[in-house]
């Protein structure tokens, strides 16, 4: 299971005296193909989202094999014309679920160890003008869910160096909303206008986590990635958080999120309620929902299911459909009888004689 890829990239960069620790989040390093279908480009960004070229009637992009993108204007059938990148942040564009820049670590972590998007940092490698554009403008800029515009900050002056250019948007309290979209555009651009861009990256500033023990922290980070991957309406856990909703769901992750969701309320990290919303909807559709086979054979789960654990995953697009899975089936199961949940398939491992859920009963 995957749940985001380079995210994992924290750079701690400073220590505060208000108790509180700076970290870089890398959108994209520019180390990949372009997006494309793999193996020969990447939709992905290292947040989990995904990421898409703009303006390609006019713009023609290029990867220099190393970690640099160029964007360069082919034609410009205006006044002027513009280009750039877009990122999904978090989750894929089509699943509309934003990131909340007031609370990075998401829904379910307690108010006291949230964390903010406080800036943006974008990394110019070079700028190229045949006609010594003075009007070529960089733009930042931050859509919500609707695609609708929340803030942007725009620089002007590109075309004289030298390079790199290093540029910080230290954003505005009315910045930090709820955010689906992080964009870049090369604006006001003529023919043969080029930008080459190194990097972006996101700024977290969040409570000093070194009250806490290392595993701990380690865990709080963990357990918000994976909670981001949950459906609430569904109870289903996303096999990958750049897959659609409800495209490709995991069933060992699922149950592992109801055990991970106690322990996350048991250290304090998750309210009573949340965790228990969360492991009574995972139970009940494990339970209730979740088709079992293969028919007349047995009654294990599949590794995979979609459309919320309503079926499980069949062959498309060249993948081969899920198994039957006894090794999923097991592992799911023994996340969830620990936590009280009465698991009655397979027979194997039933346990009927669990009671209610265990944390319903717990102070
Ligand atoms: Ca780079």
């Amino acid at each position: 299971m995957i749940v985001v890829s380079c995210l994992l990239t924290l750079l701690p960069i400073s220590l505060s005296e208000a108790q509180e620790t700076s970290y870089w989040i890398i959108v994209d390093e520019y180390d990949t193909p372009l997006p494309g279908p793999p193996p020969e480009g990447w939709y992905y960004n290292c947040t989990g989202g995904d990421r898409g070229k703009l303006h390609e009637e006019d713009i023609t992009y290029s990867w220099d094999g190393g970690s640099v993108y160029t964007a360069q204007v082919l034609r410009n059938p205006g006044a002027w014309t513009w280009g750039g990148m877009w990122y999904s942040l978090i989750r894929i564009n089509r699943d509309s679920i934003p990131l909340d820049f007031k609370a990075i670590f998401g829904p379910y972590v307690n108010p006291e160890y949230q964390g903010e998007i406080t800036e943006v940092e974008i990394v110019l490698s070079n700028v190229t003008s045949p006609s010594n554009n003075p009007n070529l403008e960089l733009r930042l800029e931050l859509k919500d869910k609707t695609d609708t515009s929340i803030c942007s900050n725009t620089w002007g002056d590109l075309t004289s160096g030298p390079y790199p250019k290093t540029y910080r948007w230290s954003l505005s309290e009315h910045c930090k909303q709820r955010v689906k979209l992080f964009l870049w555009v090369m604006d006001r651009a003529q023919v043969g206008d080029s930008v080459s861009i190194d990097r972006v990256k996101l700024g977290a500033r969040v409570p000093d986590l070194t009250t806490i023990p290392t595993e701990e922290q380690a865990f709080l980070w963990t357990y918000s990635w994976l909670m981001a991957n949950y459906n609430p309406d569904t109870g289903m856990v996303q096999d990958r958080s750049n897959f659609g909703t409800g495209d490709m769901e995991n069933i060992s992750a699922t149950a592992k999120a109801a055990k991970i969701a106690y322990y996350a309320w048991k250290k304090g990290h998750t309210s009573r309620d949340d965790a228990k919303a969360i492991i009574t909807k995972i139970a009940d559709t494990l339970i209730n929902v979740v088709p079992r086979g293969p028919s007349g054979v047995n009654t294990l789960w599949p590794h995979f299911t979609k459309n919320g654990g309503t079926a499980p995953v069949t062959p498309h697009d060249g993948y081969a459909g899920t198994e039957w899975a006894s090794g999923d089936t097991s592992y799911a199961a023994l996340d969830i009888i620990p936590i009280g949940i009465p698991v009655v398939t397979p027979p194997i491992l039933s346990r009927k004689d669990q009671g209610i859920l265990s944390i319903i009963n717990e102070p």
